[in-house]
This record gives structure tokens, C-alpha cells and sequence, in this order.
């Protein structure tokens, strides 16, 4: 299989190092991870990316989230829209294995649906699905207890997808949770009743008191379904096929600002989304990443509240919200939309090591006469290009850069050189301005509407 080089080197079909280096010794480890992931605050349209990517690698893995994410595929000859929240969007591509790796949290119920699903696709999971031992399960009352903290912080609330995402990562970093692996254990039942036991007082506490048994009976169905699929370790399955000169990329979950360490605290989700949680979350050395692709939108999106410096709560943002279809793909929420922020994205290219940019949902801004982008912050009435510490505390206000729309349709375009004029001056002021290039612009959902820049 073709291997993407290494920034610069672009133009080689593998990277130099590999070259110079024999394969199937451990030196094939050097940049065999590619990473997939987003740059804004999800939702950046990267399971498209995936799924046009997917053929280059031999094997897909998620490293972090959960039932979350909701990754759009559009399949087969009909182009059926398929949404997929636990299993990696490579798993409709023939021969590719797909990893859910220890850094995800694992819905058993949310996976066996979803199983079901692309199984009347014809694809077999017991062939190319892969779920290492170590990743942590989300029980029902993680679910419950999603809800129930929600619930009590009233208009402070995180705007959560209610999955049970927090407190099942809760239970990792407290040392509690139950993991895949366990399920196959004798003892599963007894470690459940316990945790559950010390969940319940927790419930209590929050005077939470919906009957989950109906969540409860479902869920151990989907544990006894889990248990036919391939549970593996993960480390050494991945390194193996690593060292076998193996491609493998990491799709990335939900979005960087939304971070647990640098994401607009505390309205962000519970896992690390930026590159470097492909290590701990597959279990993957820092020498095997090799590109970093980060998806961006055209514009920005945030679903959830939190700080959004450049929303547009007027008709240009509704009229966004129209074009683009921004409704949240796992909970149907309306998404709330605004301009591109070059202040966020640096900062996300930074954290990130972005290798290359693909620019998503180019086309939804084919319809405005102006076009803005944000080039700095007033933060408190200073100028500044920095993200600050606390979004929430500051007054930000975005300074803006007005372009001209192109008003023509773009969905059709295949080549760079027949892009309008107007949109090459949007794309190449964002190029001057960031730490990575644009390298393809998406101009459309179908798998063939996209323009390869570099
Ligand atoms: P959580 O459920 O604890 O991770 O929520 C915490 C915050 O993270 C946001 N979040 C997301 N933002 C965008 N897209 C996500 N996935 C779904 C999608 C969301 C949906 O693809 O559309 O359908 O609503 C995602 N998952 C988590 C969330 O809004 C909170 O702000
Ligand atoms: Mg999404």
C-alpha cells in the first residue's frame, strides 16, 4: 500500500527515512501512524476525510471518545447516508481492519447497533473489527449520571451529548471503571454490582431517580454480543502490524478545542482529541506518527455551549446553519455557527503538529456576497493572537478580515486551477497566515467532490 510522505517531502510516495531504513526491521515504526483529526470544535466533516483516505492504510483505529462522535459516511453505489459513532470509518473499505482502541470509551449497546447497521452492508465485523482489552466500558449508569449532573448545573451546563462520556472517563482516572476485557471475566458481574452500588449513592445524591433497568436489560444483551467480536490487546495487535510495515491511521474524535488540556475548559469533552492522544490512546510510540491531517471547515462550528468567539447569532448565521445542514449528527441539536477563526486554528496546528489542512464544507459559503476571517482577538480590549486561559472570563471580541464571496457553485469542481479567483485569495490569505497549508478542499458530501490543492 502507498504511504503519504512527511511534510515537506510530499512529493516522495514514502518518506526518506523509510528509504534509507530496511523494512520489517523495528525502524519501519518511524512514522507509520498518520492522524486524522479535528481542528475546530468537531463536527469538521472527518469521517468523509477518513473514508477518503482509508484506502492507502491497512489499518483504521479510534483512539479516544466515544458514542460522541458521529462520523457521516455516504455509502455504497446509492450513496446511503451512514452515521457511525463507535466503529472507525474505515470499516466499509474492503480488507482494512478497524481498531477501537484503549483510549475510546465503548457503549456496548451503541456498538451492537451499529454493528447491525453495517452488517446490512454486508460487511462482516468478526472479520475487520478489532476492540482492545484495556478500553474502558460506559455503563448505564454512566449514562444516568451524565444526565444527572447535567441536569443540576442548570444554565452552566456542558451542552454534553448525554452518552455518559464524563463520568466513564471519571472512572478511568479514579481507577474504577470496568474494561472490555474484564467482561470475560467470571467475576464481571460482581466488579458491576459494585461500581453500580457506588454510582447509585451518586444518583441519590443528585435525587436521580429515572428506572434505568429497561437500559440495564439491553446493556447486558450487547455485553454477550460484545464478547463474539475480537477482543485483543491492542498495543501489541497494533505495534505487530506495525512492525510487519503495516500503515495505520488514527481518526480522531470530536474536535481540538475541545480538548480536555487545551480545549475551551470546562465546555469541552473528557478525552485528549489532539495528536498526541494517538500514543496513549492506541498505545503507539511518538516516532511512528508521521502526517497529522487536520480537518477544518470553511467556516466554524461549535455544538454544545462553551465560548465561540466568532458565532453569528444573526440571519448570516442561520442562514450557515441552512446551507450547511449544522445539526448535530448524534443528538440532531442545531449547531451554532460563525466565521473562520484563524486564532483558534493556529493554535490547534500548533498543538497538533498539522502536517497538511483539508478544508471541509468549502462550498456552503458559495451563497455569500462577503465572506470574514478572524485574524486576532481583543481580549479585554487588547489585541491579541493568543487563545487565552480563560475563555469564559474575558471579554473576546474578534478583529476580521472582509473578503469577497465568489457566488458561483463549486460542488462540481474537480481541479485547483478551475476554483474561483475569490475563493484562491480566501485559501491563500489562510495559508499565509498558519503554521500548515491548505492541501484539499471538500466541496461537496460524495466521496468524489474533493480538490486536491497540493
Ligand atoms: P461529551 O458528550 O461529554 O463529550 O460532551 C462534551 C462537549 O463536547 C461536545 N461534543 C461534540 N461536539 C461536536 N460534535 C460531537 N459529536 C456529535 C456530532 C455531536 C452531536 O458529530 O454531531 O450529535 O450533538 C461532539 N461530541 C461531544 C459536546 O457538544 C459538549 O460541548
Ligand atoms: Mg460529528
Amino acid at each position: 500500500k502507498k504511504t503519504p510522505g512527511r511534510g515537506a517531502f510530499f512529493i516522495f510516495p514514502i518518506s526518506p527515512v523509510q528509504l534509507l531504513l530496511p523494512r520489517f526491521s523495528i525502524y519501519t515504526k518511524y512514522f507509520m501512524v498518520d492522524v486524522i483529526l479535528g481542528l475546530q470544535w468537531g463536527d469538521e466533516g472527518k469521517g468523509k476525510i477518513v473514508d477518503y483516505f482509508a484506502s492507502k492504510y491497512d489499518i483504521i483505529a479510534r483512539f479516544q471518545g466515544g458514542p460522541n462522535a458521529g462520523h457521516t459516511l455516504y455509502v455504497g453505489e446509492e450513496n446511503k447516508k451512514v452515521v457511525l459513532h463507535q466503529i472507525p470509518s474505515g470499516v466499509f473499505h474492503q480488507g482494512t481492519i478497524n481498531l477501537i482502541g484503549n483510549g475510546v470509551v465503548l457503549d456496548p449497546v451503541t456498538l451492537r447497533r451499529e454493528c447491525e447497521t453495517v452488517a446490512s452492508f454486508g460487511v462482516d465485523v468478526k472479520q475487520n473489527l478489532f476492540i482492545s482489552e484495556r478500553t474502558h466500558v460506559i455503563l448505564p449508569t454512566h449514562r444516568a449520571l451524565d444526565k444527572a449532573a447535567e441536569m443540576s448545573k442548570g444554565n452552566d451546563k456542558i451542552g454534553s451529548t448525554l452518552k455518559g462520556i464524563g463520568p466513564a472517563y471519571m472512572d478511568k482516572t479514579g481507577r474504577n471503571g470496568l474494561r472490555v476485557g474484564d467482561l470475560l471475566h467470571k467475576s464481571f458481574t460482581t466488579s458491576y454490582i459494585k461500581l453500580r452500588l457506588k454510582h447509585q449513592k451518586l444518583l441519590d445524591n443528585y435525587n436521580f431517580n429515572e428506572d434505568i433497568s429497561a437500559w440495564e436489560e439491553e446493556f447486558f444483551d450487547a455485553v454477550e454480543f460484545l464478547k463474539t467480536l475480537n477482543i485483543v490487546n491492542g498495543e501489541y495487535f497494533i505495534n505487530d502490524h506495525i512492525s510487519q510495515g503495516k500503515k495505520v491511521l488514527a481518526e480522531g474524535a470530536q474536535g481540538s478545542m475541545l480538548d480536555i488540556d487545551f480545549g475551551t475548559f470546562p465546555f469541552v469533552t473528557s478525552s485528549n482529541t489532539i495528536s498526541s492522544g494517538v500514543c496513549n490512546g492506541l498505545g503507539v510510540a511518538p516516532q511512528t506518527i508521521g502526517e497529522v491531517i487536520g480537518v477544518s471547515k470553511a467556516y466554524c462550528t461549535r455544538v454544545g455551549s462553551g465560548p465561540f468567539p466568532t458565532e453569528l447569532e444573526d440571519e448570516t448565521g442561520e442562514k450557515l446553519r441552512k446551507i450547511g445542514h449544522e445539526f448535530g449528527a448524534t443528538t440532531g441539536r442545531p449547531r451554532r455557527c460563525g466565521w473562520m477563526d484563524l486564532v483558534a486554528l493556529n493554535y490547534a496546528c500548533m498543538l497538533n503538529g498539522v502536517t497538511q489542512i483539508v478544508m471541509t464544507k468549502a462550498d456552503v459559503l458559495d451563497a455569500f456576497e462577503e465572506l470574514e476571517i478572524c485574524t486576532s482577538y481583543n481580549v479585554n480590549g487588547k489585541e491579541s493572537k493568543q487563545v487565552p486561559f480563560q475563555m469564559t472570563q474575558c471579554k473576546i471580541e474578534p478583529n476580521y478580515q472582509t473578503f469577497k464571496g465568489w457566488k458561483m457553485d463549486t460542488t462540481q469542481i474537480k481541479l485547483v486551477k478551475d476554483l474561483p479567483g475569490e475563493m484562491n485569495t480566501y485559501i491563500d490569505f489562510i495559508n499565509s497566515n498558519l503554521q500548515a497549508k491548505v492541501h484539499y478542499i471538500s466541496n461537496g458530501p460524495g466521496r468524489d467532490q474533493i480538490v486536491k490543492v497540493y
